[in-house]
C-alpha cells in the first residue's frame, strides 16, 4: 500500500483531469456511488443486529429470489441516490422487474445510465460472508433532452465507460476502472474514507485457484467436467492440484481470484441452461474490470462483452480469470466438441 494514499475523492479529481473537456458528470456518478456504498456498508455491518431476513409477504424477485430487507434497502439507496442528482436518466437494477427511467425534463437531459447489482450474494450476510455491489455505467444512446429508451441499458459491455464492485467483506473496498487500468480503495472506517490502497491492479501471469460450486458437477458440460478434474490430478510439474475455493459470493471470488490468480466458472446446466448469473450487471460489469486486468472473461466461447444484451435479466454462462487459465479453459471445450 502507498504510504500517505490519496483518497478516493482524490483520485476521481485527477483522473477528471486528464480529460480537460470532461463535463465532471461522471466524477458525480462515481462519487454518488462511493456515497451510497458507505451507507449500505454501515447497514450491512448491524444487519445481525436488526435482522436481513427475507421480508414477510415480500413478493421474490423477478429471478424467483426471495428479497431480503437489505437487497430493497440497497436497491432504494442507489436508485434514490440516482434520482437525487441528475447525471443518469436510466437505471437497471437487479432487484427492479423492468429497467428506470427518470423521464423529468433536467433527467432527460442527464447522459449517463447506471445498471447495478445493489447486494449481490445477500443471503450470504446471515451468515456473515463477505457480499458484494456491481455496477456498470454507459452513455445513452438515445438523443439527449427527449426521454431514455430501453435500448440504453441493453448496450454490449464493450461499451461500458466505467464499472467496479464494492467489497463488503474483512474491510470494504471500492475497485473500479474507468478504461485506464483498475484500481482499488479501502474503507478506513476512522475516517470514513476510501483511500487508494490497491493501485494499477493486474492478475498475476499464472494462477492454481478456480472457483466453480462443484455440487452441479453433473450437470456441467463434459469440457467444463475434464477441466475439473484435470485441476485435480497430481502434477507437481505443472503444480496441480490446484486450490478450490468457492464463496458462493461472485464479488469476494472474483477479488481473490484476482489478487492472487484464478478462474471463477458458473457454467451452464441442466438447472441453470443459460448459466445464472445475469450479464448486464453481474457478467459485464465483472468481464469489464477483468479485461482491464489483463485477463479474459467469456461464455465459454465468446468475449462476455461482445455480447449483445437482448433483456436486462438475460443470463449467460460465465468464465473469467487470468488470461492462461481462460486459454486453457476453453482448449478443454474445443477439445471435448471435437
Ligand atoms: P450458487 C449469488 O447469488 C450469485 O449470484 C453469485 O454471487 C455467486 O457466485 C453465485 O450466485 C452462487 O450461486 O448456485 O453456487 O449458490
Amino acid at each position: 500500500m502507498p504510504p500517505n494514499p490519496i483518497s478516493l475523492g482524490e483520485f476521481i479529481i485527477r483522473e477528471q483531469e486528464k480529460f480537460p473537456n470532461a463535463s465532471g458528470d461522471l466524477s458525480k456518478i462515481l462519487s454518488s456511488i462511493k456515497a451510497a456504498a458507505k451507507r449500505v456498508n454501515y447497514r450491512i455491518l448491524q444487519a445481525s443486529l436488526h435482522g436481513n431476513t427475507p421480508l414477510e409477504n415480500q413478493k421474490s424477485n423477478i429471478h424467483g429470489e426471495n428479497q431480503t430487507s437489505l437487497d430493497v434497502y440497497a436497491d432504494r439507496i442507489f436508485i434514490d441516490s440516482s434520482r437525487a442528482r441528475r447525471e443518469v436518466c436510466a437505471l437497471g437494477s437487479e432487484e427492479q422487474d423492468d429497467w428506470i427511467h427518470f423521464s423529468d425534463p433536467e433527467h432527460n437531459q442527464s447522459k449517463y445510465v447506471l445498471l447495478i447489482d445493489p447486494l449481490d450474494g445477500s443471503s450470504n450476510v446471515d451468515v456473515n460472508v463477505s457480499v458484494g455491489t456491481i455496477f456498470s455505467i454507459y452513455k445513452r444512446t438515445s438523443p439527449l433532452g427527449g426521454p431514455a429508451k430501453v435500448q440504453d441499458v441493453l448496450q454490449s459491455g464493450r461499451q461500458q465507460i466505467a464499472a467496479g464492485y464494492i467489497l463488503y467483506g474483512s474491510s470494504t473496498m471500492l475497485v473500479m476502472s474507468t478504461g485506464n487500468g483498475v484500481n482499488g480503495f479501502t474503507l478506513d472506517p476512522s475516517m470514513g474514507s476510501f483511500y487508494l490502497s490497491h493501485p494499477n491492479l493486474k492478475y498475476p501471469k499464472s494462477g492454481r485457484i478456480y472457483s466453480v460450486n462443484e455440487g452441479n458437477y453433473e450437470h456441467f458440460p463434459s469440457g467444463i467436467k475434464r477441466l475439473i478434474k484435470h485441476y485435480q490430478t497430481e502434477d507437481p510439474k505443472t503444480n496441480r492440484p490446484f486450490t478450490s475455493r468457492y464463496i458462493g459470493s461472485l464479488v469476494a471470488d472474483f477479488h481473490r481470484n484476482l489478487l492472487k490468480g484464478g478462474i471463477y466458472m458458473y457454467p451452464q446446466g441442466t438447472k441453470a441452461p443459460q448459466g445464472k448469473l445475469r450479464l448486464q450487471y453481474e457478467c459485464n460489469p465483472i468481464a469489464f474490470l477483468a479485461e482491464q486486468a489483463g485477463g479474459m472473461a467469456t461464455d465459454g466461447y465468446s468475449p462476455i462483452l461482445d455480447l449483445k444484451p437482448e433483456g436486462l435479466h438475460q443470463r449467460t454462462p460465465f468464465f473469467v480469470g487470468n488470461t492462461e487459465m481462460m486459454e486453457e479453459l476453453h482448449q478443454f471445450i474445443s477439445n471435448a466438441e471435437k
